[in-house]
């Protein structure tokens, strides 16, 4: 059985989906981020980095103790690892996958989280709107760029690696669907062939259940107060706050 640690967000969707996909056997185990469960004693040890998704696997590939992993790039490798699915065994069609699952962890989903923050959160946290200004067309100039990179490549190719379905592309949907909500809707004319792949992946029912595990997590109206408290606690993160978590994590164990 293999413990999912997670929060229905787009970092999140990438291992449901890969799990459902895989037709792995799973149980859901809820990091509530806006809550600080991602600070919890026990959450820290599996992803010492407090971000979700993580999974510990208690049949690991091998034998032995259970495994645990954090950073969903390396939770797919193992994951299509264990399964045999979604990475060609080939060397050459492996690196063509897994150059894109690296421009992925390092291009489009950070890029896209601070583009979101800068034009839809920024606004609701900073005093002047000045402060948002550089920021957003920083970010959103960068998505822009990336949607211009994945549309170029899927002009010649079905799927983002090639002609087969991949982790490349269970990696990068998640960001790559909500551009336009996060964005603007009106840039998909822009993007004719990304579009096309992005509802290609969306029909696959795989896809569609995976996006729906832990849909009601998030839902709960916050008073305002909460709402205050989890952008403190989500957008205000120095290593200040981050060591002052790992040592009350330590005091508890000792
Ligand atoms: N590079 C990481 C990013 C994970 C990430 O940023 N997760 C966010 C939610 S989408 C999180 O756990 N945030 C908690 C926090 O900011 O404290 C991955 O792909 O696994």
């Amino acid at each position: 059985m293999i413990d999912l640690h997670y929060w229905p967000t787009p970092n999140g969707w990438k291992v449901s989906i890969m799990l459902e996909e895989c037709g792995l056997p799973y149980r859901l185990m809820p990091v509530d981020i806006g809550g600080g469960d991602q600070f919890s004693a026990d959450f820290l040890r599996i992803s010492p980095n407090n971000r979700m998704p993580a999974i510990v696997d208690h049949e690991p590939m091998g034998g032995g103790d259970p495994i645990s992993i954090f950073e969903s790039g390396a939770i797919l490798e193992y994951l299509a690892e264990k399964s045999g699915q979604f990475m060609p065994s080939e060397p050459r069609d492996r690196f063509a996958v897994l150059q894109w699952v690296h421009w992925q962890m390092a291009n489009l989903g950070p890029m896209m989280g601070n583009a979101n923050h800068f034009k839809n959160y920024g606004k609701n946290i900073a005093d002047d709107p000045k402060q948002l200004e550089y920021g957003t067309k920083r970010f959103v100039g960068e998505v822009d760029r990336l949607s211009g990179v994945m549309d170029a490549q899927l002009s010649v190719n079905e799927y983002l690696a090639g002609d087969a379905y991949s982790i490349a592309d269970i990696i990068t949907w998640p960001w790559a669907f909500l551009i336009g909500r996060m964005i603007d809707e009106s840039m998909w004319e822009q993007f004719p062939h990304l579009k096309r792949w992005v509802d290609l992946i969306h029909q696959r029912p795989a896809v569609q259940s995976g996006r729906r595990v832990g849909q009601d997590l998030g839902k709960r109206e916050l008073t305002d107060e909460e709402e205050k408290a989890r952008r403190e606690l989500l957008f205000n993160q120095t290593n200040d706050k981050v060591r002052a978590a790992r040592e009350a994590a330590a005091k508890a164990n000792a």
